[in-house]
This record gives C-alpha cells, sequence and structure tokens, in this order.
C-alpha cells in the first residue's frame, strides 16, 4: 500500500475517497499532490472491489489552484518537454465515476479539477473562479474549455477574462453544478451519492459514463449510434437479466457486475 503526504485516501465501503490534504497552502495543486491524486485514483479505478470515487478538499478549499510559488520559475521549454500538467489527462480518463464534493474555494486548477470529475457537488460555500488572467496565464488543464461548454461562452468568457469568483447558487443555474448542499452534508451526501452510483451495475455505469461523456465529443448522430451500441452489448451482461428479473419479482436487485 502507498503513503501519501499530500492527500489522504481511505476506502468506505465500494467508495474510494481522496481529501486534498495541504491545508497550509489551501490545497495548491503542486506536483506532488497531481501525481498522488492520479496514482490513488488509479489505483481505485482498477479496484474491482471499487465502484465510485470521490475527491474533496477541506471546509475552506477545494483547491485554490495550482502552486503559484512551486509554477513561478518555470520556463517554456522544461514544462513543454516535461508535459507538466500532462498527469491530470488521465483523472479524466478514469473509467469509474468520479464525484467532486466542492466546499469554499476551487480556483484556476481547483476549479479545472472538479470540472475533470463526472458528478460535481458544492457545499453552500463553494466558489468556483478561473483567475489565471491575473497572474498573466490562461487555465492549463481545460478550463476553459470544460467551463466554456457547462456555462456557456457569455458566462465562461467573463468570467475567464476578469477572474472573478461565482458561488454555489451562480454556479448551479450555469449548470457548472449537479447539487447544492449546506456544507455540514457535503461528504455524507457525497458519500451516499456514490454508494448509490457504486451499487448499480459496474459494466453499466461505465457504459453510462462513457455515453454521456461522448455527448462532448461527436455529433448528435455519432453519439447516439455510440449509445445504442452500448446499450444493445448490455443485454450481453449477467446484470442485464438481473436487473430486469428482480423488477419482475418485485425486489431489489443483486448485481454481480458482470
Ligand atoms: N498556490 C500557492 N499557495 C497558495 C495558493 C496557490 N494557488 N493559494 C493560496 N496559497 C497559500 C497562500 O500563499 C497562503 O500561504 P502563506 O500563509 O504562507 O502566506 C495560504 O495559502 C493561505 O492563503 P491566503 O492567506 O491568501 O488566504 P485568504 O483566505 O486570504 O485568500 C484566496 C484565499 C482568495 C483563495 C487566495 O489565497 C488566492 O487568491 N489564492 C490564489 C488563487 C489563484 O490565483 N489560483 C489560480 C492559480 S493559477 C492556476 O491554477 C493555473 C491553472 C493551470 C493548471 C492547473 C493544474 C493543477
Amino acid at each position: 500500500t502507498e503513503t501519501y503526504e499530500t492527500i489522504l485516501v481511505e476506502r468506505k465501503g465500494r467508495v474510494g475517497l481522496i481529501t486534498l490534504n495541504r491545508p497550509k497552502a489551501l490545497n495548491a495543486l503542486n506536483t506532488q499532490l497531481m501525481n498522488e491524486v492520479v496514482a490513488a485514483a488509479t489505483a481505485f479505478d482498477r479496484d474491482p472491489e471499487i465502484g465510485c470515487l470521490v475527491i474533496t478538499g477541506s471546509e475552506k478549499a477545494f483547491a485554490a489552484g495550482a502552486d503559484i510559488k512551486e509554477m513561478q520559475g518555470n520556463r517554456f521549454p522544461d514544462v513543454y518537454l516535461d508535459d507538466w500538467l500532462g498527469p491530470w489527462d488521465r483523472l479524466g480518463a478514469l473509467r469509474k465515476p468520479v464525484i467532486a464534493a466542492v466546499a469554499g474555494f476551487a480556483l484556476g486548477g481547483g476549479c479545472e479539477l472538479a470540472m475533470l470529475c463526472d458528478v460535481l457537488l458544492a457545499a453552500d460555500t463553494a466558489k468556483f473562479g478561473q483567475p489565471e488572467i491575473k497572474l498573466g496565464v490562461i487555465p492549463g488543464i481545460g478550463g476553459s474549455q470544460r467551463l466554456t461548454r457547462a456555462v456557456g461562452k457569455a458566462k465562461a468568457m467573463e468570467l475567464c477574462l476578469t477572474g472573478r469568483m461565482m458561488g454555489a447558487e451562480e454556479a448551479e443555474r450555469a449548470g457548472l453544478v449537479s447539487r447544492i448542499v449546506p456544507a455540514d452534508q457535503l461528504l455524507s451526501e457525497a458519500l451516499a451519492t456514490a454508494e448509490t452510483i457504486a451499487a448499480m451495475s459496474a459494466p453499466a455505469a461505465i457504459m453510462m459514463k462513457e455515453s454521456v461523456n461522448r455527448a462532448f465529443e461527436t455529433t448528435l448522430a455519432e453519439g447516439v449510434r455510440f449509445e445504442r451500441r452500448l446499450f444493445h452489448a448490455a443485454f450481453a451482461t449477467a446484470d442485464q437479466k438481473e436487473g430486469m428479473t428482480a423488477f419482475a419479482e418485485k425486489r431489489p436487485p443483486e448485481f454481480q457486475n458482470r
């Protein structure tokens, strides 16, 4: 088992929980934290005992962005050759559903990390923003792309060009956030949602995630075709037989994840 210094990793039944834990830097995302989150998430993704992941931060900050003190001396040839930030793409490529549970600041890379997840639960204290412009740069792990897809061009442009933060209410209205919960219930709600997902048929949950994500990558006709193929494929699983038999027999299903 790995030991981590910048995150806490726990198993809660079939849910894998990753808590960002650099409280003195408001969970700023330095290289070590990136490597640890990606390693822990990848391990959960491969673990057949885990059905869903939750990534959360502290009450004050989900994450206040990339670590400004670590990156201020970076130069183009070095970061280009190192593929700096490239490992974050592996988080977006996980197969199992990932829930971001966001309280407090989710700024810059923190907002981008939340948007790399599949379900975004926000505490009423959550504050989202892409303040990179104030540092003379732009987002680097998909913020300009995912925020624009989530909230539309006008709001994304305004937020990215001014660096203004938006609160949970505005973020929910704009479609960035799945649901707002009181701050003191954020983790329990996130874990309950994750348990619900983890109790579904694992192949169906992965097909579902792949299919919804397809909506961002392709045309409507291709997306519908992709969905139809997976829908047909679902009839090859024992879980489809179990789910439908259980419905007919008026009992809860017991999925075998196969
Ligand atoms: N990097 C490094 N240290 C940070 C960061 C950060 N992003 N944010 C906060 N800290 C540190 C502060 O320096 C301070 O440390 P110290 O006590 O040693 O002075 C400590 O955390 C507490 O912070 P504050 O005293 O500033 O706390 P406040 O409550 O007064 O303010 C804010 C909270 C408003 C969140 C403020 O800290 C802030 O503005 N932080 C910077 C936010 C920001 O600009 N984020 C964007 C960074 S750029 C970015 O993310 C680029 C994305 C590219 C890809 C990212 C991949 C991960």
